[in-house]
């Protein structure tokens, strides 16, 4: 029996960079998140008998939403949801299986490497027949939808028993409990030589900073590759992340950092974030930005069974280091610029346009799935090593010394008042046209503009994507409000300095790129309008 529960809409429902993103107790309002759900069926075409993907991240509220989509999804006409046992599935191995069981889509629940617990962040984002990322034109059509939706469906019927594998039925509709990692495990035996990573004797830590890739850290690392018991660390998901941000940075991820900067660092260290899209990685003392791993595995990638092909091109989002640039045109493939988040790379991949696709957030994937893939990184990275016997740093200087330097880092101004941010970037947009042929702090800008993307498969264009300042001698710095926060506005400060082979290539970072953070904060008066002197994180 199908029942029709009146709703009042919310106005604040509009999916940011990846998906729904709020507080804990915003998503306990009655019916938030019964009306997002309901809405997302209500735009979507085909669910009659469909198989729909449920999973998440394991945090705080993540069994207590599926329970609700669950129902929601009999009510709507579904013939089958594919959810992970105990609720958890990774947003790559969620990717995966909405490909592998011809889904209609699939919910992933999570907020990333935001912080979970009751007083922390929950996301609800919708993917999918290709096991990615809506895009904008059904998130827009989802956004208006929220906004006047005054019903959901439900159908009275039990919690489903989410830790034990197998089938039920709630209403007329079957749900299916399944191992989460098996697939995925599965899918990266036959993109990754695993004989030659075992035969190589690395040792590693792994981070899973008590968020999803645990289990599937511990299945592929440890039990199928044989590294020994202990290297996955954090390994146990849980609701609140021990009370940490599962964000695999320098910053969040610091313990690994160290482990890995001591005298008796393993080969090889990498972390991931809540939902197991990122990846961070760290070889014996030397630091790997997620742009130069992009452009490094791009270079690499022919060394594992999966790309021996080769690649049919590379894409970046537009903040994201130009180092993989540098690659795509040795390799003689395209390199295209997206906008920020991976909703934009689908439709390449789709195409066939490209094979590798990444981001300076430490995201990094293929055509594999959908979704970017910190365990995919992880292992195409050991796939190199493995092959090449050389360590990460040797790999790193070797490229650097090919392709030059990309210097590059993030500053992150996080709680900034909302209103503050948006008179920055709006005066900064305004500033634009008075901007090339200025000189500041020493660097003479070139161009400066305002990113539009134009869709090279469908047309479709994004505007006002991310202020960018190009400097003589391609150095550049990139301003963008985040699109994932729950409170306040976050800027985010790309900065970035190209050095030719044959320069200088070991200096610090943060000393090659001293001249062009000068030169942002006087661009776009980011003390003056933020009160701040100091980024709350750089990456
Ligand atoms: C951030 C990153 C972006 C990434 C997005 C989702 O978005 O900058 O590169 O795709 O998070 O990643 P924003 O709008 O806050 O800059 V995840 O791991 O949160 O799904
Ligand atoms: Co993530």
């Amino acid at each position: 029996m199908i029942r029709t529960v009146a709703s009042q809409a919310y106005s604040d429902q509009k999916p940011g960079t990846s998906g729904l993103r709020k507080k804990v107790t915003v998503f306990q309002q009655p019916n938030y998140a019964e009306n997002f759900v309901q809405s997302v069926f209500d735009v979507i075409d085909g669910k009659d008998g469909a198989t729909l993907v449920i999973g998440g991240d394991g945090r705080f509220l993540n069994r207590e939403v599926i329970q609700k989509a669950i129902r929601i999804a009999a009510a709507n006409g579904f013939g089958r949801v594919v959810v992970g046992r105990g609720g958890l599935l990774s947003t790559p191995a969620a990717s995966n299986m909405i490909r592998i069981r011809g889904a209609l889509g699939g919910l992933v629940l999570s907020a990333s490497h935001n912080p979970g617990g009751p007083t922390e962040d929950f996301g609800i984002k919708y993917n999918i027949a290709n096991g990615g990322p809506a895009p904008e034109p059904v998130t827009e059509a989802l956004y208006q939808r929220t906004r006047t939706i005054d019903r959901w469906l439900t159908v009275d019927a039990d919690d489903v028993d989410l830790d034990t594998l197998g089938e039920v039925t709630v209403g007329e509709m079957t749900v299916e409990v399944v191992d989460p990692v098996a697939d995925y495990a599965a899918l990266m035996e036959r993109l990754f030589d695993f004989d030659a990573i075992r035969a190589a004797g690395l040792t590693m830590a792994f981070d899973a900073m008590s968020a999803v890739t645990g289990p599937y850290a511990t299945e592929i690392l440890e039990r199928r590759l044989g590294f020994a018991p202990g290297t996955v660390r954090n390994g146990e998901p849980l609701e609140d992340f021990g009370g940490h941000h599962p964000d695999p940075n320098l910053v969040h991820a610091r313990a690994l950092y160290e482990t890995m900067m001591a005298a008796d660092a393993p080969d090889f260290g990498a972390a991931s974030d809540g939902d197991g899209d990122r990846n961070l990685i760290i070889g014996r003392a030397r630091f790997v930005t997620p742009s130069d791993s992009l452009a490094m595995l791009a270079a690499n990638a022919h060394l594992a069974p999966g790309y021996k092909a080769g690649l049919k091109g590379i894409a970046r989002s537009m903040p994201t280091s130009a180092a993989a640039d540098r690659v795509a045109e040795t390799l003689g493939v395209p390199i295209f610029e997206t906008p920020t988040g991976w909703k934009f790379f689908g439709n390449l991949l789709d195409a066939g346009m490209a094979t590798i696709c990444g981001e300076e957030s430490a995201g990094t994937g293929s055509d594999h799935v959908r979704e970017k893939d910190g365990l995919w990184a992880v292992l195409l990275w050991l796939n190199i090593l493995a092959v090449r016997g050389e360590s990460v740093d040797a790999i790193a200087r070797d490229h650097w010394a090919t392709y030059g330097r990309n210097y590059y880092a993030r500053h992150d101004y996080e709680g900034v008042d909302s209103a503050r941010a948006d008179a920055l970037m709006t005066e900064l947009r305004g500033s634009l046209a008075g901007l090339p042929g200025r000189t500041v702090a020493g660097l003479r800008i070139a161009t400066a503009d305002d990113f539009a993307y134009n869709d090279p498969t469908d047309g479709s264009v994004s505007r006002n994507q991310g202020v960018r300042i190009l400097f003589d001698g391609g150095s550049r710095v990139v301003f963008r409000l985040s699109g994932t926060g729950t409170s306040g506005a976050t800027l985010r400060v790309y900065l970035e300095r190209y050095e030719p082979a044959g320069g200088d290539l070991d200096r610090e970072t943060g000393a090659m790129l001293a001249d062009i953070v000068a030169a942002a904060d006087e661009i776009a008066g980011i003390t003056r309008h933020t009160g701040r002197s100091e980024p709350d994180v750089i990456t």
